[in-house]
């Protein structure tokens, strides 16, 4: 789970650790629900809950029907499901984004954010990707997107009017983005991430007196950025602002902790944060989103603590399972052999877009990893997956374990050993890399086989700055998971363990 109260007082950041980035978060009540891009994967857009803004619990995901998400294998990853807003106006709630691969612009609603949500309402008319939901007093509704160009839209029929820019951002700042239309006090206030999703992310302001503009930036643009500086959390940008349940204004934003020598490499994706927000003159002030914030002052609820092993002994997978571009149930299901995940390969390895591989975000620096696998009828096993072209994993099948890594168009076998017949415990342990140097990766990955007595023998460690987003590019982060390269292979129970981090 994620940031848990601390014994100093200090609840720690990121309060959803893992590939959960460009989160967009909207309050009911004393309620607080977030999404986040998804990209590739299905199901997508997970749906969190949380009553204390620190610890957040999935729902559910909002796209999980093939009719509202549509993948196509010629879609590159980090393709897809691009950067959601939700709101909630007139009883509903609104989940509106972009497909990038098919559809473009898609408008969803649902009265219940844990789903079913409706079918999606194309937006021909929607001009740009990340885009927002705002309504005036009137009941007009304000969609903005990157740019930042703006129409009013139809939330019914789809229909737009014509797009106007409302705002170019910081001069000399690259792609204005992310854009979130508040009403607060005699203000509407235009929120925009800048500076491209990586080093040179930042938060920019503007405000106005009327939705549609003209708007005046806030002299103290960027509010918030890390670029040029050590900190540990990099990237910062792509926020949204919510009201505390004192009255208190935080932002969620997405950051990136890179670990290892120079450059760093972030392996964990892009993660949501938590930053307090104080108002000076009219405009809001970012603090920290420091890795140990100090706690908001309100009770700190922590959420129910997950399993660490499932045992897909339920009919449904739970939502934290994800899968490549779809789950297809000839290819991924419990109905096969009870209280086994079975995954069919259909032809398809983990180099392949229509790969048959089910993960869940690796969400912990260091974690250890273990499956139970039966792989009698065919090769598969255990895998850490960045994309089709950067992964690791450790395979059984034809008699032998074997290491295999795909690093870019290399692709090779790092270790093998004869495997007795029957099922088998493989495993992974990630953990930080020794510091030697400037060139230190952010972490190293064992692979092995757990013996009938409990230990773990490793066949193989690789580094883990090949499985890093500065390395592969894109939008996402690691997701580790049971994969299936031929044939038929049924896995028992999945389990996944954060380690201390050193
Ligand atoms: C998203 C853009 C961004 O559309 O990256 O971090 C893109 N910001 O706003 C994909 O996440």
């Amino acid at each position: 789970m994620s940031g848990q109260h601390q014994a100093d007082g200090t609840v720690a950041n990121p309060v959803i650790p893992g590939f959960h980035p460009d989160p967009s978060v909207c309050r009911v009540g004393d309620d607080y629900y977030l999404v986040c891009s998804s990209f590739e994967y299905f199901p997508g857009i997970p749906v969190f809950h949380s009553r204390d803004l620190v610890n957040w619990t999935q729902l559910g995901n909002a796209l999980d029907r093939p009719g509202q998400l549509r993948l196509p294998r010629t879609m590159p990853s980090s393709g897809g499901i691009y950067a959601p807003t939700l709101r909630h106006h007139d009883g509903r709630f609104w989940l509106i984004v972009t497909n990038v691969g098919d559809g473009g612009n898609l408008l969803f609603t649902a009265t219940d954010p844990a789903g079913p949500w409706s079918d999606p309402l194309r937006l021909p008319g929607v001009p740009g990707i990340d885009p927002d939901l705002a309504w005036d007093e009137d009941g007009t509704c304000w969609c903005t997107v990157a740019g930042v160009s703006q129409v009013r839209l139809d939330p019914v029929t789809g229909e737009t009017s014509e797009p106007h820019q409302v705002w170019s951002g910081t001069p000399g700042a690259l792609a204005p983005e992310a854009p979130h239309l508040y009403r607060i006090g005699e203000y509407w206030y235009l929120l925009i991430a800048e500076g491209g999703t990586e080093r040179g992310h930042s938060v920019a302001v503007a405000r106005g007196s009327s939705p549609a503009g003209p708007f005046e930036p806030c002299p103290a643009n960027p509010v918030l950025t890390h670029r040029g500086t050590s900190h540990p959390v990099q990237n910062t940008g792509h926020a949204d602002l919510v009201q505390g349940p004192d009255g208190s204004w935080w932002l969620l934003l997405l950051g990136v902790r890179p670990g290892g020598g120079t450059p760093g490499w972030h392996v964990l994706g892009r993660e949501t944060f938590l930053a307090p927000v104080s108002w000076v003159d009219g405009w809001p002030v970012v603090g920290e989103p420091s890795l140990e914030l100090p706690a908001p002052p309100w009770p700190i609820r922590p959420a129910p603590a997950e399993p660490a092993r499932d045992e897909f002994d339920q009919a449904e997978l739970h939502p934290r399972w994800i899968s490549v571009r779809e789950r297809r149930a000839e290819h991924c299901t419990t109905k096969e052999r009870s209280g086994w995940l079975t995954l069919n390969a259909a032809g398809s390895s983990l180099d392949e877009p229509d790969a048959v591989f089910t993960g869940r975000r690796q969400q912990h620096l260091s974690c250890r990893v273990r499956t139970l696998v039966d792989a009698a009828a065919g090769r598969g096993g255990l895998a850490v997956r960045l994309d089709e072209q950067h992964h690791y994993e450790i395979e059984a099948g034809d008699g032998q374990v074997r290491v295999l890594a795909r690093i870019g168009p290399l692709r090779t076998e790092v270790a093998a050993r004869p495997l007795p017949p029957g099922p088998a415990v493989l495993g992974v342990e990630t953990a930080p890399a020794p510091r030697q140097g400037p060139r230190t990766g952010p972490d190293l990955l064992s692979f092995g086989v757990e013996e009938p007595d409990g230990t773990f023998t490793v066949l193989a460690t690789l580094d883990g700055r090949y499985l890093s987003t500065e390395v592969a590019g894109g939008f996402t982060g690691r997701v580790v998971g049971m994969y299936a390269a031929a044939g038929t292979v049924h896995f028992d129970w999945f389990d996944y363990r954060p380690q201390p981090f050193a």
